[in-house]
């Protein structure tokens, strides 16, 4: 096998997640190659054995989360903030994006996408396009939180939808928990996102415990501790909207500009419409 290939010499292994040291090791396998023979994927730097996409897809269903270094090219980064600037300046908020051809374009690449479209599920479709523009200039933080709010065409009356809200003139609600559990986000990093530009962190495997009481989410993140998702301009994490997520002011000076999508199957239960479906 030649040094720098990314293929399983032997995909025979089981996976194996160790919930109280929080790694994941693949075991009775010779690993994922990288010409130096047995090798297992590190979970604390989520790389080495998680570039297959097989792996990535039990990353995503088991830890809740799966990252794809490098992507989108920078190129097509740069093209989406010169795109961004030009829609944003002419529009109250930065929510409601795949009205904007540019992120509509991106949402079907990403579906396309060689290593991101076998993570999504069959037909899914784009339902929300959100900027996240942090930097020194434009600071906010984020308090551990699950995502529970989908963007929809109107209000219903369903005893299992809750939690109705509307932001820039968009209707969410907060669905049954096997509704979320249908969902991928897809977070496109723009610029490099380092520990002090505020990047998200996670809580390794807690999109498996459904929805979470406020006391329970610290309880299991302090019991499991956090992963912190750095990345580069142009790395994509994909990720389970019902895991435990949070993250810090930047300190740095630099942008940290994240599009994060969110996918969903076409057709929603309990009478609800997406507001918006690419
Ligand atoms: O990008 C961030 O820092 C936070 C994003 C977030 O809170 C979310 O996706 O719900």
């Amino acid at each position: 096998m030649p040094k720098g290939t990314d293929r399983p010499t032997t995909n025979s292994g089981q996976w194996k997640y160790d919930q109280s040291s929080n790694r994941l090791e693949l075991q009775n396998c010779l690993g994922v190659g990288d010409g130096f023979g047995k090798m297992r994927p590190d979970f604390v730097t989520n790389r080495g054995g998680c570039s297959f996409p097989v792996e990535r897809r039990w990353l995503l269903d088991e830890v809740g989360f799966a990252e794809i270094p490098a992507a989108l090219d920078h190129s097509v980064c740069m093209d989406m903030l010169a795109a961004l600037d030009r829609a944003i300046s002419r529009r109250a908020g930065s929510r409601n994006l795949l009205d904007v051809a540019a992120c509509e374009r991106l949402a079907t690449n990403l579906k396309n996408h060689a290593q991101l479209g076998p993570l999504l599920p069959r037909g899914a479709v784009a339902v929300q396009c959100t900027l996240f523009d942090k930097s020194a200039w434009r600071n906010w933080l984020v308090a551990l939180h699950q995502d529970l709010s989908i963007p929809v065409q109107e209000r219903v009356s369903h005893p299992e939808c809750s939690g109705w809200s509307e932001k820039e003139g968009v209707v969410y609600v907060q669905p049954p928990v096997a509704v979320l559990q249908t969902l991928t986000a897809v977070r496109v990093h723009l610029d490099d996102c380092m520990s002090d530009n505020g990047p998200l962190r996670v809580v390794s495997g807690s999109h498996r415990h459904g929805r979470l009481s406020a006391e329970a989410a610290t309880a299991l993140r302090d019991l499991s501790g956090e992963r912190e998702c750095v990345a580069h301009r142009g790395d994509v994490l994909a990720m389970r909207p019902l895991i435990l997520h949070a993250s810090s002011k930047a300190q740095a000076r630099g942008p940290r500009r994240v599009l994060h999508f969110l996918f969903g199957p076409e057709e929603l239960p309990c009478g609800l419409r997406w507001h918006c479906a690419v």
